[in-house]
């Protein structure tokens, strides 16, 4: 993106397909998906499989629609799952999982990297008595997007694993950018999905596919997501034409989100600078930066300054402004922003940001 153009930082889902998947979604062989005979979904399919280690996935149109379709194959009506309190599940999905299947949400604090207790976790599974809903799942975010794109580690991971184990509870990801937990760490998708039951992750992110994500776990869990899928209307049919990106997304895009990564964090410090904005820099692991402009400032007015100066953020609430790295975001863009912020909290220790310009 050349640095004067409009720097979209708001999220890494407006990324748009690379040229490679053009090409590929032109050219994609195709077939009817609702029985099973479109190749490239079933490509997509058995490459996803095997690059988490799983028996099976499945395609799915989006993350919301992963999570959902999980988790209602995890659980029955009234059945319990365990969350934070900062999860995506909880705060963006509309609740999808209660209104259409009856899920209980059972929630937890995360903490700030995105962890939730072990203890606490274990103390309040629980199984199904005369009283109690049965807890039939944990979930958990990988990585964690409101806790700054924050990264599970792995001794975390298996100590969850442990205690699932133990209680006889089942484990799902919510694995949206799991490639950059996964590039961050050093561990691979297999040994990370190793840990859980099942994973939804997303091509739509960082990996600038148009459409789509993936449901990852056993052969038998695979087919009740599949039933899950089509009873809230998610089957399709020559879903290759998209799929075609996907396999793109996952050959081509992964590692090259190293450099996201070090751009966030290279905007992270120059905000960190800045009199009054505070960054929480160890949680700046990924392509994720929250930060909280200078006590007292009016949260909106700053992201309608950077707006004005042609750079989008999001808000976080009362947590702060979002901004997300992405193969769109250049070095030049993140200079350019860095000037930008410096123009908006110039002396701004405190009080109302000034525009920029
Ligand atoms: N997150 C979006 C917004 O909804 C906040 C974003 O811009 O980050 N899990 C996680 C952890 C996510 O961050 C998202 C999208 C999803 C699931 C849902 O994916 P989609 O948007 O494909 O339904």
């Amino acid at each position: 993106m050349p640095s004067t153009g409009l720097i979209d930082l708001r999220s890494d889902t407006v990324t748009h397909p690379t040229d490679a998947m053009r090409r590929a979604m032109a050219a994609a062989e195709v077939g009817d998906d609702q029985y099973r005979e479109d190749p490239t979904v079933t490509r997509l399919e058995e490459r996803a499989a095997e690059l988490f280690g799983k028996e099976a996935a499945l395609f799915v149109s989006s993350g919301t629609m992963g999570n959902l379709v999980a988790l209602l194959a995890h659980c029955g009506r009234g059945d319990e799952v365990i969350l934070g309190d900062q999860s995506h599940i909880l705060w963006y999905e509309g609740g999808g999982a209660a209104a259409l299947g009856g899920i209980v949400f059972n929630v937890r604090p995360n903490a700030p990297t995105g962890e939730l207790d072990l203890d606490d976790v274990g103390a309040v599974v629980r199984s199904a008595t005369e009283d109690f809903p049965a807890t039939k799942v944990i979930a958990i975010e990988d990585t964690h997007n409101r806790c700054g794109g924050t990264v599970l580690p792995m001794g975390y991971l298996r100590r969850l694993r442990a205690l699932a184990d133990e209680r006889g509870v089942a484990i799902h990801m919510d694995g949206a950018r799991v490639f950059n937990a996964a590039v961050a760490s050093g561990h691979s998708l297999a040994e990370i999905a190793a840990t859980v039951d099942s994973v939804q992750f997303c091509l739509s992110k960082g990996l600038a596919a148009p459409v789509g994500s993936m449901v990852t776990g056993s052969r038998a869990f695979i087919e009740t997501v599949r039933l899950r899928r089509k009873q809230v209307g998610g089957a399709m049919r020559q879903a290759g034409v998209i799929a075609a990106a996907g396999l793109v997304a996952l050959d081509e895009m992964r590692d090259r989100l190293v450099d996201d990564h070090a751009r966030a964090r290279r905007l992270a410090e120059g905000l960190a600078s800045l009199p009054g904005v505070t960054v929480d820099l160890s949680t700046v692991q990924t392509n994720i930066v929250v930060f909280r402009p200078p006590a007292g400032s009016d949260f909106a007015a700053a992201s309608a300054a950077f707006r004005d100066a042609g750079i989008l953020a999001s808000g976080f609430g009362t947590r702060g402004l979002r901004m997300v790295t992405h193969y769109q975001i250049d070095d030049a863009a993140i200079d350019r922003t860095l000037d930008v912020a410096s123009r908006i909290f110039a002396g701004r220790a405190s009080g109302r940001p000034v525009a920029a310009h």
